[in-house]
């Protein structure tokens, strides 16, 4: 069994209710039991020019393999109606895995921990809510310090 944690992020067709409707899926996994959610947040994208985004983040615990995991989430993704077009754009459901146990990956479709999450609050926030104080993430990196360097600007707590 391992501890991963999975971000959340919606900003079309009902934000909330994708993430609700993620979260129920993710439930749903084999082998896997769902062992925490954050409160949602609300924040603007970080392209300019789209919806806010909806994001949260769930603790799992799981017996997949990092590769089999990420198959699932994306089999998640697709179910909830999203379109793979441009890379930034706007999408009905992300799941990314942030962190999968202490393993440090880097391959060609998974990297982790994930490459964005030590600096952006609507990732750092809700990790938080799911941890003790002294976490640290898979590269030794205290979460405590990220969050420090990672103001909680432009954030609302749903
Ligand atoms: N901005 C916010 N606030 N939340 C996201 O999940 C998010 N995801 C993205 C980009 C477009 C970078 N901006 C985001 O992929």
């Amino acid at each position: 069994m391992v501890r991963v944690y999975i971000g959340l992020g919606s900003n079309l067709a009902d934000p909330e209710q994708q993430l609700r409707s993620a979260l129920e899926a993710l439930g749903q996994l084999n082998a896997t039991t769902l062992a925490g959610v954050s409160s949602f947040y609300a924040s603007d994208s970080l392209s300019p020019g789209q919806p806010r985004y909806t994001n949260a983040v769930a603790a799992l615990d799981t017996e997949l393999a990092p590769l089999a995991l990420l198959d699932a989430l994306q089999a998640i993704e697709a179910d909830q109606g999203r379109e793979r077009k441009e890379r930034w754009g706007p999408r009905t459901l992300d799941l990314d895995i942030l962190l999968y146990g202490e393993e440090v990956l880097d391959q060609p479709r998974l990297v982790v921990p994930h490459y964005h999450m030590h600096a952006r609050p609507f990732v750092l926030y809700p990790l938080a809510e799911l941890v003790a104080p002294d976490f640290r993430l898979a590269d030794q990196r205290a979460l405590s310090e990220l969050l420090a360097e990672c103001p909680f600007v432009g954030l609302e707590r749903l």
